[in-house]
């Protein structure tokens, strides 16, 4: 069975659905601190910062995989710097000691565009660059990505990563991240509110529609073991662009929709992160190619964030 930790996260949210479908819903554990809105298949209370309820939760379900998705993202964590270390990393530790102790067969442990800080390239940054965050975030990232692979080293566990860009999706309202601009300006353009940015509009930042990162995590935990060659997080890129870009691409079908450049503390998060990244080890080891452009990203976004908001067609 598979458990899926911050199952009601925007990743999880997303994620669960894909991995009942793929394995049928009473195979895939939901996990959270909160019960769901909706509520579909199994679902447990969990706080994974108690490694006892974690260790009794693997135990009781005959748990073979872990997805470890609960974390405090970048401009949340700076509200709360220690907060944020403690949930990010005593849900990790919990997690790689549960699954060593129990023999969870694989695990996926999500990294960030995050860890890479000031001294990485800008542009295509490499799969090796030096990793100095400038938020909590990051900090709690790439300390993951070492204990990842000190656990892979020493105990032979199959964690496996990726460093996501930043993700949009339809499923989940923003929380908390310093690109949640890009999924909060749906919601504003389809109920034909002008839309209030936290970023400059120039500020380019590596992003990934949500299909495509469920596809490449998928695809990343069904390749075969002699293919994985990066234990720490393996870069993803899917696009990059910047709040002009997408304000564009949205007015090709609000013409009327205006967006407003307002930038906060976020702005100094999203200038330390890269602007592109370079995925060529991911493309090589497990054979990633993304999907989804700006284009058919908002178009999508659009289609279904429209369906939400205005769910019947008006009867006449
Ligand atoms: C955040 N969405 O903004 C997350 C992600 C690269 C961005 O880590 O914190």
């Amino acid at each position: 069975t598979i458990l899926v930790i911050g199952a009601n996260g925007q990743i999880g949210t997303a994620l669960l659905p894909r991995l009942q479908a793929l394995y049928g819903t009473d195979s895939v554990i939901g996990a959270d601190l909160r019960q769901p809105a909706q509520k579909s298949g199994i679902f447990e209370l969990l706080d994974a910062t108690k490694a006892d309820a974690l260790a009794e939760l693997v135990q009781r379900y005959g748990v073979t995989q872990i997805y470890h998705l609960a974390a405090v993202l970048s401009a949340k964590g700076e509200t709360d710097p220690l907060g944020a270390w403690n949930l990010n990393m005593q849900t990790l530790l919990n997690v790689l000691e549960v699954a060593r102790i129990h023999q969870v067969r694989k695990l996926f442990v999500p990294s960030s565009i995050a860890a890479f800080g000031e001294h990485a390239p800008k542009f295509e940054t490499p799969q090796t660059a030096s990793l100095d965050p400038a938020t909590v975030y990051g900090i709690s990232k790439v300390a993951a990505e070492n204990w990842s692979l000190y656990y892979h080293k020493r105990y032979g566990l199959d964690v496996r990563s990726l460093r996501y860009p930043g993700l949009i999706s339809y499923q989940s309202m923003p929380g908390g991240g310093t690109t949640d601009y890009a999924v909060a300006i749906f919601h504003a353009a389809v109920q034909g509110q002008p839309f209030e940015c936290f970023l400059a509009e120039d500020t380019l930042l590596p992003m990934m529609y949500m299909d495509d990162a469920l596809r490449a995590t998928l695809e990343l935990m069904e390749a075969p073991e002699n293919r994985i060659s990066v234990r720490t997080s393996y870069n993803l890129a899917g696009m990059s662009f910047t709040p002009a870009e997408l304000t564009a691409s949205i007015q090709t079908y609000f013409p009327d929709f205006t967006t407003r450049y307002v930038p906060d503390f976020r702005q100094a998060i999203a200038d330390s992160w890269p602007r592109t990244i370079d995925d060529t080890v991911a493309r090589n080891d497990w054979g990633w190619q993304p999907e989804f452009d700006l284009p058919r990203m908002t178009q999508e976004m659009i289609t279904q964030l429209s369906t939400i908001y205005q769910p019947s067609i008006p009867t006449f």
